[in-house]
């Protein structure tokens, strides 16, 4: 698929699938939990990933890890606003990852620039009004309930034209409360409510979201669906979270190449890399396509055919 040029308002179009750095603020998040508590390091942290690469990061302060139970709204404040606003202070594009609309809207006052809710504005039904108000990108994603009962919820038929079917119903239920369509980022919710075989059909067909016409997120990173796939073949044991990067990094260049605005990854450097470097074949191949430039030659061989 073509990469769309999604322009989203107020946020650059970085000519490329963009990168989001995870930066977790959590105590207990699958695969980071308890290392960023800290504010300090956790801007820290956040300015890293953005050297490693990053053209955003995504400030989250309550995990949604399978079984996970919620935290308070003030404790969630507490996690995220100093380290939104410490990001934002020093040019950083942030998103905060929140299904509260309370959270949203102090953490863009914070300086936070988009607002990520893998709920897409179910769990709290006043966040697609506050969204609208604070006039920033929105990720709806795919959510069928809160990650404590969401294992029993994936139950498909067709899990592509499913998940994209009620995410269009989701993108018009916040059209309507006031969000700005083209404020609208889509986003299919690997791993939520999805088996491993749901996951793997969902990201072999980003196509399908054409449909929607909308800048699409995809978030791979370190999944249960990447353990099960590399699980150990002596024992069946998953892959543990921590080595399941440089299966992100193919996932999301995957993505990419499908046309992905972004990917959404907890190690950016291998990512960053990735999407730059299908950026380049895109452009070369189009130029080529246009008959415009040959390819160039591989390194060490002239272009010009020489007699033998
Ligand atoms: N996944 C997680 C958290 N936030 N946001 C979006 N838009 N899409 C996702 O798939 C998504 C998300 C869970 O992963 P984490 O606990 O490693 O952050």
């Amino acid at each position: 698929m073509e990469r769309h040029s999604y322009t989203l308002p107020g946020l650059p179009d970085w000519g490329r699938c963009a990168v989001l750095g995870i930066l977790n603020v959590t105590p207990d998040s699958f695969s980071d939990g308890g290392r960023w508590l800290d504010p300090g390091r956790a801007v820290a942290h956040g300015l890293e990933l953005v050297a490693q690469g990053a053209d955003l990061v995504d400030v989250g302060g309550e995990s949604t890890r399978p079984g996970a139970r919620r935290v308070p709204v003030e404790e969630e404040l507490a996690r995220v606003l100093p380290v939104v606003r410490g990001l934002a202070r020093q040019g950083v594009t942030v998103s905060i990852d929140t299904m509260r609309a309370e959270v949203a809207e102090a953490a863009v006052d914070a300086g936070a620039r988009i607002v990520n809710d893998v709920s897409g504005g179910r769990a709290d039904d006043r966040m697609a009004k506050a969204v609208a108000r604070a006039g920033v990108p929105f990720v709806v994603m795919h959510w069928r309930g809160q990650s404590a009962g969401m294992d029993g919820l994936a139950d498909y038929r067709d899990v592509v034209t499913e998940v994209v079917a009620e995410v269009g119903r989701q993108l018009d239920a916040v059209v309507s409360a006031g969000v700005d369509p083209a404020q609208v980022i889509v986003d299919p919710g690997l791993g939520f409510a999805k088996g491993r075989g749901d996951d793997l059909a969902l990201l072999a067909a980003l196509d399908a979201w054409a449909v929607l016409d909308r800048p699409l997120l995809v978030a791979p990173s370190r999944k249960r669906f990447l353990g099960e796939l590399l699980a150990d073949p002596a024992t069946g044991e998953p892959r543990p979270a921590g080595e399941r990067d440089a299966a992100t990094a193919a996932a999301a260049v995957l993505a990419a190449a499908q046309g992905a605005w972004a990917v959404r990854v907890h190690e950016v450097r291998a990512t960053a890399d990735a999407v730059r470097l299908e950026a380049a074949l895109r452009a070369s191949r189009s130029r080529v396509g246009q008959g415009r430039v040959r390819p160039d030659p591989p390194a060490g061989q002239s272009s010009v055919r020489r007699s033998r």
